[in-house]
């Protein structure tokens, strides 16, 4: 067999069996998908031989890049030892504990807001699920049983479970599942680009949607407010970075009503922001966090929640059986894998790489990028960045979304070597932390080139002059 007629072979098996995730199903039949084969540090092969540049580390996740047999080692360790056993009924498994004390001891001590526990799941769905259970329990522990409502922002991503796309706020999603559930609700996002006022810094911006916040539980009663749920970086949305001035002021006012924090940290820990975990970053104290994706480099599935001293006196003392958990909460391959991850992550220190190295140079880089005439901004934080393609880089107007411009764009991408992620007209990258100078060099060539590409198509359309 060749290469040509393996991959026609599996793209028909593929279409014939395989129902793939966020899909129009019928498109990918026509157009066959791409399958990837083979990985080394931030390469990925096709079935074709393409050699190609990951610049989205998988989904947000391979932090430690492709190939660490280190973390095959742990997985095979722990299969030939104990390969499972729950940890319901009063059983318990030395990697999950292991990984608990370890994660515990990784998260920055703040007073009340220290964290000593963490409940596991396998994914970052699940964990937000859980995160909904865990803040109803405590409320109703302490006899607020009307403290219901979560407040989330539009344009969030927090899984796609029936919790996870509620407090989610993509409204493609919403549309598709009668959501969000109930006692959810929105606020708009904290994006300079599409709601600053006409001359508004940016710092005066954070403030003002910081207040959104405060606005929403006025309106609801503050009586009836549970939590507060936000990303410190929102990812899958388009990588939009707050104004400085925002998450704490979002603190300031969790904390005068005495709702809780919750930061879905499911792209932006390890590492991803130069910090274990990215509310150091930002200043602020959550009371759970989110985590999953590159807590295991996306090797296996496995995902949980930080619990902070304040949900988890409550839970602990005045609790009683908490009536939640999943067949895999504490899987000890998965947390074996995970141990052997952080550790890894430890010797080579790529939090404070990408906090002193990666991130000043990415963002450098980055910076000349906004020269293209196709780009009207690009930003970075850590290590993700997101730009946005304008029709008009003077006046910033935008495409009509029926160019998709960001589709034109990835197809030059991936066509030239590259991945990179486009969430309508912005294009966004989260690259592995294993990178090096001469790498970043390499994917902002490739990403100048399919900007290239992208104008030379949109002046044959007639869409650029
Ligand atoms: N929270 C956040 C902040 C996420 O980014 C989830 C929760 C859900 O995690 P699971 O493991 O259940 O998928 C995520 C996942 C994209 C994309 O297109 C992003 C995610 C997932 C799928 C696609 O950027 N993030």
């Amino acid at each position: 067999m060749n290469a040509m007629t393996d991959t026609r072979h599996i793209q028909a098996l593929d279409s014939a069996h395989f129902l793939h995730p966020f899909t129009d199903f019928k498109d990918l039949a026509k157009r066959g998908a791409r399958v990837i084969t083979r990985a080394e540090g931030i390469y990925v092969w096709d079935s074709e031989g393409h050699k190609i540049l990951d610049a989205m580390s998988g989904l947000w996740c391979v932090n430690v890049g492709y190939g660490r047999k280190e973390l095959a080692d742990a997985a095979y360790q722990q299969m030939m030892t104990l390969p499972f056993y729950n940890s319901f009924f009063q059983t318990t498994n030395v990697p999950a504990v292991q990984l608990a004390a370890k994660l515990a001891s990784l998260a920055p001590q703040v007073g009340d807001r220290s964290f000593k526990h963490v409940f596991y799941s396998s994914s970052g769905s699940e964990s937000n699920d859980s995160n909904v259970r865990m803040v109803r329990r405590y409320w109703d522990l302490l006899g607020q049983p009307q403290r219901k409502v979560i407040i989330s922002r539009n344009n969030a991503y927090h899984g796609s479970t029936m919790a996870g796309a509620s407090l989610g706020g993509m409204s493609g999603m919403h549309a598709q599942g009668d959501l969000p559930i109930p006692n959810i609700t929105h606020i708009e996002q904290p994006y300079f680009l599409d709601h600053a006022l006409p001359g508004e810094s940016k710092d005066e911006f954070g403030i003002r949607a910081a207040g959104w916040l405060e606005q929403k539980i006025l309106e609801i009663g503050p009586d009836r407010v549970a939590a507060f749920i936000g990303e410190p970086v929102q990812g899958a949305g388009g990588v939009i970075i707050p104004p400085d001035t925002y998450w704490p002021e979002i603190q300031r006012i969790a904390d005068k009503y005495g709702i809780l924090l919750v930061s879905d940290e499911v792209i932006c820990a390890f590492g991803r922001l130069g910090h274990w975990f990215a509310y150091e970053k930002f200043g602020y104290k959550p009371d759970l966090v989110t985590f999953a994706k590159a807590v295991t480099s996306g090797y296996i599935p496995l995902g949980g929640v930080m619990v902070g001293d304040r949900v988890a006196k409550v839970l602990i003392e005045q609790g009683g059986e908490f009536n939640h958990g999943y067949t895999y909460s504490g899987h000890p391959v998965a947390c074996a894998v995970a141990l052997a991850n952080v550790e890894l992550m430890e010797r080579e220190q790529l939090p404070q790489k990408v906090l002193h190295n990666l991130a000043p140079y990415l963002a450098e880089r980055y910076a000349e990028l906004a020269d293209h005439p196709l780009v009207g901004q690009a930003e970075t934080c850590g290590f993700v960045g997101g730009l946005v393609l304008v029709r008009n880089k003077k006046t910033l107007e935008r495409f009509d979304s029926s160019v998709a411009v960001g589709m034109i764009c990835r197809g030059h991408c991936f066509g030239n070597g590259l991945i990179m992620r486009a969430v309508g007209d912005r294009m966004i990258i989260s690259p592995p932390l294993i990178m090096e100078r001469s790498d970043i060099d390499d994917m902002i060539r490739l990403i100048k080139l399919a900007l290239d590409l992208t104008w030379a198509d949109l002046k044959n359309m007639g869409q650029v002059s």
